[in-house]
């Protein structure tokens, strides 16, 4: 308010200026004309999860809403009850009072207990034992990646997540580093990916998220729980579709795609075959094997790279391969002239990044 003052010229008396009030309340007002928020979580998609979230956040809401009444309707009632008055009487001086002291203590406690049985209860409907003919996908954060791996399916991939609408599905969530935390906020909330570490019993402690998504759709989310300096670069998208369009998709990626021989493509898959490449990424239906990078798998069939970072085009994709770190500071794969990863630099010419690109492209179209 001291700004305000300011901004009105200075002067006490100035505070009232108009033109200041109608700076805020205009500006308040267009905050909230943005019309695309892809990563809202109060405008949950359709499914189970988003519901519950949704609603949890609700009861919090408002038992909130009603506090802020109560205190400030008392506040209020006490500013204007016992308002100096000219000639009035002295207030009486007291000094605490133990009926109101035990009655908000007891009434906080309460209300945090009617906040914290609808928690608990989602929290563990979330994680609860998947049905019998969910889809099991194992999601492995890397710095700054995402693997998703489809044990019955067979099939690998990376960044984006294919799920069939309607059916449920069961996440198991671990790290294969640092802690990660996976969130989609228009599919609900955070689950944190750990480390594996064997519990007493020898089993692994594996977090789980089952739920079902019941509206098509591309809904983009992050890595919720700070990683390394390209955190806020660990991007992800879950592409939900009908169950067909998903069955597809796993066909597709279950089949190989070979470049025309002689083209540029071809030239790029030699490329690729005999550098360093392959010690980190794998290519279904080819000798690249490598895990410590994402599948490779139908490349050109996904909307970005880097996670989410940039559009999958074949000029982005040479950047990137000649110089991942421009991209991403940190990145563990190595460019053209810098190290990487543990790995020293490709040194691969500006023609033959140019057809790896093509060859990448190639896949998935
Ligand atoms: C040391 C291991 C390593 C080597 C060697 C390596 N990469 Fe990578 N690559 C990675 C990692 C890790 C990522 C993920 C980077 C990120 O998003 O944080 C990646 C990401 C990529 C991506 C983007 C994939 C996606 O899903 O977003 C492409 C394309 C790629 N690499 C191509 C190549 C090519 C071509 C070569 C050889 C010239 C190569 N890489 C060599 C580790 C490696
Ligand atoms: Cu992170």
């Amino acid at each position: 308010m001291i700004g305000a003052g300011e901004l009105a010229g200075g002067r006490g008396r100035r505070l009232l200026n108009p033109i200041y009030y109608t700076i805020v309340i205009v500006s308040s007002a267009l905050l909230g004309c943005g019309q695309d928020y892809p990563q809202s979580t109060i405008d949950p998609a359709s499914g189970d999860f988003g519901a519950a979230i949704h609603s949890l956040y609700q009861t919090v809401f408002w038992w909130t809403m009603l506090i802020l009444a109560v205190v400030w309707g008392v506040l209020g009632w006490v500013l204007f009850r016992y308002r100096a008055r000219p000639g009035g009487p002295e207030p009486k001086r007291i000094h605490g009072h133990l009926g109101l002291e035990i009655g908000w203590t007891v009434g906080a406690a309460i209300i945090v207990v009617l906040i914290t049985i609808p928690t608990i209860h989602t929290v563990f409907q979330t994680q609860r034992e998947a049905g019998e003919d969910a889809l099991v996908v194992e999601v492995i954060g890397h710095q700054w990646w995402w693997e998703f791996r489809y044990p019955e399916q067979d099939v690998v991939t990376a960044n984006e997540l294919h799920l069939p609408v309607g059916r449920q599905v069961d996440l198991r969530l671990w790290s294969a580093d640092v802690i990660h935390s996976f969130w989609v906020p228009r599919l609900g909330g955070k689950r944190d990916l750990n480390p594996l570490v064997r519990k007493p019993d020898g089993s692994l402690a594996i977090n789980r998220l089952t739920f079902t998504v019941d509206e098509a759709g591309t809904f983009m989310g992050q890595c919720a729980e700070f990683c390394g300096p390209a955190h806020s670069l660990m991007g992800l998208r879950v592409i939900a579709a009908p169950e067909p369009e998903f069955e597809e998709w796993v066909e597709r990626m279950k089949t190989p795609v070979e470049p025309d021989s002689g083209s540029l493509a071809a030239r790029g898959r030699e490329v690729f075959m005999g550098a360093t490449c392959v010690a980190c990424h794998a290519i279904a239906g080819t000798n690249a094997r490598g895990r410590l990078g994402p599948d490779l798998t139908r490349l050109g069939a996904r909307t970005t790279i880097g996670a989410g970072l940039l559009e999958n085009t074949r000029e982005n994709l040479a950047a990137w391969i000649t110089a991942p770190a421009e991209f991403k500071p940190g990145v563990k794969m190595p460019g053209v002239a810098e190290e990487g990863g543990g790995f020293p630099p490709t040194g691969l010419s500006s023609e033959q990044v140019e057809a790896v690109a093509a060859y990448l492209a190639s896949l998935g179209r």
